[in-house]
C-alpha cells in the first residue's frame, strides 16, 4: 500500500458486505484512505504498518457507509402545504389530481421559478438530507412538462451537486403527468418525450436515468414502454413508479425493461414481484408518500423477501406526498409501518440503494476499492438508526474521504 491519507482507528464497523451477515461488523476496526478510496479495511489488529499522513481516532463511534437516497424529487417551486391539508379534510389525491391541483400546481409554480430560485429553494433540502448522513442523492425532473422546464429541473440538479460535494444522480421524469397543453393529446405528449426530449437530455448528458409514472392519472404501460424503448436505445438506464395506487402490472412493465428499480409497489401482483426478482430489479419502497397519503394497502413485503427481491428504502422527498428530508426518518418510517428490520432498512439506503441507481461497483459498501463515502454516528449499534426519530445522530460525514461541512440549521 502507498502512503495512507486517512486512517480511521478504534471505529466499529458495519461494513454492509453482501456476503456478511445482517450488518457485516468488525469490531474494534480500522479503515484507511487513499485517493479517495477505501484501501484497507479490517480489524484493528491486523491493521498493516503503512505511514498515514493522518490518522484519527473515532473512539469506538459507528461507521457504516454514508446513505445514498435514491428517490426524491426535491427540485421544485412552491409546496402544496395547503393541498395537505385539503386531503385531511376528506379530498383524495386522485381526486385532486383530476380536477388539475396535485403534481399539476406544482409544475406551474415551477415553471415560474427560475433556475436560481429552484436552486437556492432546493439547497437547504440537500443540507438536511446530508446532515442526516447522505452522500448520494437521485434528483428526478418532472415538475417541467416540457422541454425547456425540464432541462433546467436537471440543470438545477446538476449545479447542486457540484455546489454541494454530494454526488447527485439525476433522472428524466417527463412522464410524470400529462401537461396542461396536452390534457386531449397524451400520446402528443408522449411524442414529444420520444422524439424531441429524450434526444436533448441524452445530447446534453443531463440525465443518469429515466423514470416515468404508470398510473391510472398519469400514463399507461403502452406509453411507458414507449418512453423506456427510446431512452434504452439512447443507452439510458430505466427506473419507474409502479403500482403506487393501482396495479397497473408496473413491476412486470419494469422487469420487461430491466429497470434499475420498480418503486412504491403498493399494489404490485405476485407475478410482478417474481418478475422483479427474474431481472433483477431492485424494489423501493417509500414509507414517506405511503404515510402522508394515508394509504392502508402494504407493499408486499413478504413475497419481496421470498423470491429474494433487493429491497431499497427511500425519502420519495417531494412536496405533494412526501416532504421529508432525512432518510434516517424514512427507516425509521420503513421498520414501523412496512415491518422492514433495521437491518434491511440500513441494507436499504445504502448497498441496495447504490444498486437502484447503478452504483454498487462504486459505493454502497465499506469495501476496499469503493469511494470512501463514510458517514460517522454518535449510536450504540447501527439498529438504532431506524429506533429513535426526531434526533440526528450523525456525527460526520466523509465523502471521498473527505470532511464534508454539514451545514444545515
Ligand atoms: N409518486 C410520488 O410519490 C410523487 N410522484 C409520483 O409519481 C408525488 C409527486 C407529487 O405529488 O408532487
Ligand atoms: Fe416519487
Amino acid at each position: 500500500m502507498a502512503t495512507i491519507d486517512l486512517l480511521l482507528v478504534d471505529a466499529r464497523i458495519a461494513t454492509l458486505r453482501p456476503d456478511g451477515t445482517d450488518y457485516g461488523i468488525i469490531e474494534p476496526g480500522a479503515v484507511a484512505v487513499c485517493d479517495g478510496r477505501i484501501a484497507w479495511l479490517g480489524p484493528q489488529q491486523d491493521l498493516p504498518t503503512t505511514p498515514a499522513r493522518e490518522t484519527r481516532s473515532l473512539d469506538g463511534r459507528w461507521i457504516t457507509p454514508a446513505l445514498i437516497d435514491c428517490h426524491t424529487h426535491l427540485v421544485f417551486g412552491g409546496d402544496r402545504a395547503a393541498e395537505f391539508e385539503r386531503r385531511l379534510q376528506g379530498a383524495s389525491y386522485e381526486q385532486i389530481a383530476a380536477a388539475g391541483g396535485g403534481i399539476l400546481t406544482t409544475v406551474q409554480a415551477t415553471r415560474a421559478a427560475s433556475a436560481d430560485d429552484l436552486f437556492a429553494a432546493a439547497m437547504p433540502r440537500v443540507q438536511a438530507l446530508a446532515a442526516s448522513g447522505v452522500a448520494t442523492i437521485e434528483i428526478k425532473s418532472g415538475y417541467g412538462l416540457d422541454i425547456a422546464n425540464e432541462l433546467k429541473m436537471l440543470e438545477v440538479a446538476r449545479r447542486l451537486g457540484a455546489a454541494s460535494g454530494l454526488t447527485v444522480a439525476t433522472t428524466l421524469l417527463a412522464a410524470h403527468a400529462v401537461p396542461p397543453e396536452y390534457r386531449d393529446d397524451v400520446d402528443g405528449y408522449v411524442d414529444l418525450i420520444c422524439e424531441e426530449l429524450l434526444p436533448a437530455v441524452a445530447e446534453k448528458n443531463l440525465a443518469d436515468a429515466v423514470d416515468a409514472y404508470c398510473e391510472s392519472f398519469a400514463f399507461s404501460s403502452e406509453q411507458v414502454a414507449r418512453v423506456f424503448a427510446k431512452a434504452q436505445s439512447l443507452g439510458l438506464p430505466l427506473k419507474l413508479h409502479a403500482d403506487q395506487l393501482s396495479d397497473l402490472g408496473g413491476a412486470e412493465l419494469a422487469a420487461r425493461f430491466s429497470a434499475l428499480s420498480a418503486d412504491h409497489l403498493e399494489y404490485s401482483s405476485a407475478a410482478g414481484i417474481k418478475a422483479l426478482a427474474d431481472s433483477g430489479t431492485v424494489a423501493v419502497l417509500l414509507p414517506g408518500a405511503f404515510l402522508t397519503l394515508r394509504e392502508t394497502q402494504q407493499p408486499p413485503v413478504a413475497l419481496l423477501r421470498d423470491h429474494g427481491v433487493p429491497i431499497a428504502v427511500a425519502t420519495d422527498c417531494n412536496p405533494g406526498t412526501s416532504p421529508l428530508c432525512s432518510l434516517p426518518e424514512a427507516m425509521a418510517l420503513a421498520a414501523r409501518v412496512f415491518g422492514l428490520t433495521p437491518a434491511e432498512c440500513l441494507a436499504g439506503t445504502t448497498r441496495e440503494a447504490a444498486r437502484a441507481l447503478g452504483l454498487a461497483a462504486d459505493r454502497g459498501t465499506l469495501e476496499p476499492g469503493k469511494r470512501a463515502d463514510i458517514a460517522v454516528w454518535d449510536i450504540e449499534h447501527p439498529r438504532d438508526l431506524c429506533y429513535w426519530l426526531g434526533v440526528r445522530p450523525l456525527s460526520h460525514l466523509l465523502i471521498a474521504g473527505r470532511d464534508i461541512n454539514l451545514t444545515a440549521s
